[in-house]
């Protein structure tokens, strides 16, 4: 049989169209929900669709096999709320029963896929089992007097993700599709838990992502643009990415165009029968929706297609029809670059201008807001975090490092807050902390790419490797000091053998993006008074010379203030070494610094 991979090199692959839409057809009453086994629920089970794949399998399968008849290479399993938070509205949510729920809907699926496969081999079908975005949100409050206020934590995401793929893997799914994401957070738990389910049980398969953009704008719900959303979860490595849902797809169509200039995978998109009309169903017929897609197909930005809300089989029966004859995409070669974000996307590769990362949202690294965070003066701090963007800052560093503070909270606390500032929010935020635990915590809370600072080798290299491991599970690119077991590189020699260990480590043990990899040679301070420490910033910059020769596509980054540090109080002095360095450090190709962005 041929594989997918095969598959997507010969034509455009059709997915199946709406589920809900095809079981309203059949007007169940309540009593059909429930079946024999649930008849004596507690709580009314109209409506939970979902359960229908226990309850009424026959018809779920009917459903399958309509899709599978009109030319869909690809079902999705009958589970888009089959998880704790979609099924606590029915008292459903026990870990077992949602478990059996996504056992029983891939079986259906698997079944119907087997038996159509059965009958055209030469046309294999196969079952995309569907992690929903969940019905509550890890990056928004609910509460319009509490901003920082989150109703689901990135683990309760995670842990619940767990149970419904487990269920589907055991119901015997061919790929995992991470769909209708509205909310970047609560997708990367569900790649978390994925990669780390995957991992555990040696499971190597095909994942697939589609968000949904919801306003005109041309941004998801959070509040992210395309890119950023696809910077945010590339480091899974999907088999393939898109859109669907939501305004139609007349709306859809430039962000098909964009996504498939800059993913370098497989582009899937199932676009609504247009948007809901005023008796809640769709207008497009199956005529309309399929000339727009065929126009996607002969523009060449297609590889997956089917229908989300208000599509039928018909739907699907015409969109093959309409895209049978066009070739299907080819995945593009896209410059290799660190590819951040927040809200907007935050590329830096060879050819980028150096990147300012704000320096003043630490504890540690200013009395000010030190002050307000102690005071839990947030509105004062975000102002902090909000001039540093003003400023030029493109990334902003933030360090809770204090012993008068619980690091963990204030970095939860902060990040949340930031999350309901869009003007803040836009660009990625670098966590900085010496303490893993508050780096974990910062990482829970941000749906951008954004970069943890710092790991390094100083506890050796099990302990490096698995943080490093972790670091991409959240989807993060790091700083690595240039720091070992037996310290801290202050030579041009020594930050070269380390961080050129630290490179080869985490290429060969992990397989770790290069581009991901910032190295920090240390910026040390001069003119102390100590003989020694005078040459320290010549040895950081011709380190990052070498360094950035013996390890391709890896950035420099620095702290540049520290380099000044013996003339606190004297600023004229400070920046005029801050140029200098500066200017020698850029030349020799340090990529980015911590820098007081208004200066
Ligand atoms: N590498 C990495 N991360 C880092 C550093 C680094 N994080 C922290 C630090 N070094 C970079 N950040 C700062 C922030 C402020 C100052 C220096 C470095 C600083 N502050 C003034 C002072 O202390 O005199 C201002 C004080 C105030 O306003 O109260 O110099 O090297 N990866």
């Amino acid at each position: 049989m041929k594989t997918l991979e095969e598959l997507l090199k010969e034509r455009i692959l059709i997915l199946d169209g709406a589920m809900g839409t095809m079981i309203q057809g059949y007007k169940l009453e309540e009593a059909d929900y429930r079946g024999d086994r649930f008849k004596d629920w507690p709580s009314d089970l109209k409506g939970n669709n979902d359960l229908l794949s226990l309850t009424q399998p026959q018809i779920i399968s009917e459903i399958h096999t309509a899709y599978l008849d009109a030319g869909a290479d690809i079902v999705e399993t009958n589970t888009f709320n089959a998880n704790y938070y979609g099924m606590a509205d029915y008292g459903m949510e026990q870990d077992e029963l949602v478990y059996e729920l996504n056992v029983a809907a891939a079986r259906v699926a698997r079944e119907a896929c087997d038996a159509a496969t059965a009958k055209t081999p030469d046309k294999p079908r196969l079952v995309a089992g569907v992690l929903g975005p969940m019905p509550v949100t890890a990056s928004m409050s609910k509460d319009v007097n509490n901003p920082g206020a989150r109703d689901v934590s990135f683990d309760q995401l995670r842990a619940a993700y767990t149970v419904s793929l487990k269920g589907m893997l055991e119901g015997g799914i061919d790929i995992v599709l991470v769909e209708t994401v509205f909310d970047t957070l609560n997708a990367k738990a569900a790649l978390f838990a994925i990669d780390e389910y995957f991992e555990a049980n040696n499971i190597d398969m095909p994942v697939m992502i589609s968000g949904t953009i919801t306003d005109a704008s041309g941004r998801i719900l959070t509040g992210q643009t395309p890119e950023a959303f696809w910077n945010s979860l590339r480091h899974i490595k999907p088999l393939s990415f898109g859109f669907n849902c939501a305004l139609g797809a007349k709306e859809l169509r430039p962000h098909v165009e964009a996504m498939s200039a800059i993913a370098d995978c497989y582009i899937n998109v199932h676009p609504n029968a247009g948007l809901p009309n005023a008796f809640g169903g769709f207008d497009e017929t199956p005529e309309m929706l399929a000339e727009e897609i065929a126009d996607w197909a002969r523009s060449g930005f297609l590889n997956i297609v089917g229908g989300c809300c208000g599509t039928g089989p018909d739907h699907i029966r015409a969109i093959a029809e309409a895209v049978k004859e066009f070739p299907p995409r080819q995945v593009p070669d896209v410059p290799v670059a660190c590819r951040l974000s927040g809200l907007e996307p935050c590329n830096i590769d060879e050819n980028s201008l150096f990147v300012n990362v704000g320096e003043r949202t630490n504890v540690t690294g200013s009395a000010r807001f030190k002050r307000l965070i102690l005071e839990e003066d947030y509105d004062e701090a975000l102002s902090v975090a909000r001039e540093q963007v003003e400023n030029g800052a493109q990334v902003i560093d933030i360090n809770m490092d204090e012993g008068m503070l619980d690091g963990e909270k204030a970095m939860t606390d902060f990040l949340n807050l930031i999350a309901s500032e869009p003007d803040i929010a836009r660009v990625p935020v670098m966590i900085d902390s010496s303490k893993w635990p508050i780096i974990e915590a910062g990482l829970k809370c941000i749906q951008g790419k954004g970069i943890v600072n710092s790991i390094s080798l100083k506890e050796g290299e099990d302990s490096f490797i698995q943080q490093a491991r972790l670091c991409r599970r959240y989807g993060a690119a790091i700083i690595v000091m240039a720091f070992d077991e037996t310290g801290q590189a202050d030579t041009h020699a020594r930050k070269v053998e380390i961080c050129s260990r630290a490179y080869n480590l985490l290429r060969d043990k992990l397989d770790f993006p290069p581009e991901d990899i910032i190295f920090d040679p240390n910026v040390f301070a001069v003119a102390t008074g100590i003989e020694e420490h005078n040459n320290y910033g010549v040895d950081f910059i011709e380190a990052t010379r070498d360094i950035k020769k013996a390890c391709p596509h890896a950035l420099i980054s620095g702290g540049v203030s520290n380099v000044s540090f013996s003339f606190r109080g004297n600023n004229p002095v400070r920046e005029a070494i801050h140029a200098v360095f500066l200017y020698h450090a850029i030349k020799a190709g340090m990529d980015m610094g911590i820098v007081n962005a208004g200066q």
